[in-house]
């Protein structure tokens, strides 16, 4: 079964969002495997954006993503890699589509409140980074069958 890495990150949480963004991902039909809060070393913010380390913007990026705690996730579902990517929205949130979580609830590239995996090697790649195996629940939601036929 396909799974994601979602992350909320630190304006997310100081802004008191995590609960608005779970019920997104929980009303959209998408199965909550892994789930923690927790404060990011710097190894892990520059590991997580080791595709990033030669942009302008990196340092930022990894002083932003450890300077307040963040919401780790694994979600679970069919096409879930993409599928989040689309209830997320595009990176700038000036420009995110309403409806999105960017769209609705940010102004600014630099605090765009979530960060999703872009394909299924990545979130596998992701997974292992921010998780350990059994940190993470195998488990099927009795709801299933009036989500998939
Ligand atoms: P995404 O998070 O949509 O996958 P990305 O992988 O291109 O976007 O970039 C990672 C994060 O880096 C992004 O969520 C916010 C930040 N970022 C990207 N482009 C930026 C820019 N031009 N200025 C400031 N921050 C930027
Ligand atoms: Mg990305």
């Amino acid at each position: 079964m396909e799974r994601t890495f979602l992350m909320i990150k630190p304006d997310g949480v100081q802004r008191g969002l995590v609960g608005e963004v779970i019920r997104r991902f929980e009303a959209k039909g998408f199965t909550l495997v892994g789930l923690k809060l927790m404060s990011v070393s710097k190894e892990l913010a520059e590991q997580h954006y080791d595709v990033h380390r030669d942009k302008p913007f990196f340092k930022g990026l990894v002083d932003f993503i450890t300077s307040s705690p963040v919401v780790a996730m694994v979600w679970e579902g069919d096409g879930v890699v993409a599928g989040a990517r689309t209830v997320i929205g595009a990176t700038n949130p000036l420009t995110a589509d309403p409806g999105t979580i960017r769209g609705d609830f940010g102004l600014n590239i630099g605090r765009n409140l979530i960060h999703g995996s872009d394909a299924v090697e990545t979130a596998n790649r992701e997974i292992n980074l921010w998780f350990s195996e059994s940190e993470l629940v195998n488990w099927t939601p009795a709801m299933k069958p009036w989500l998939e036929e």
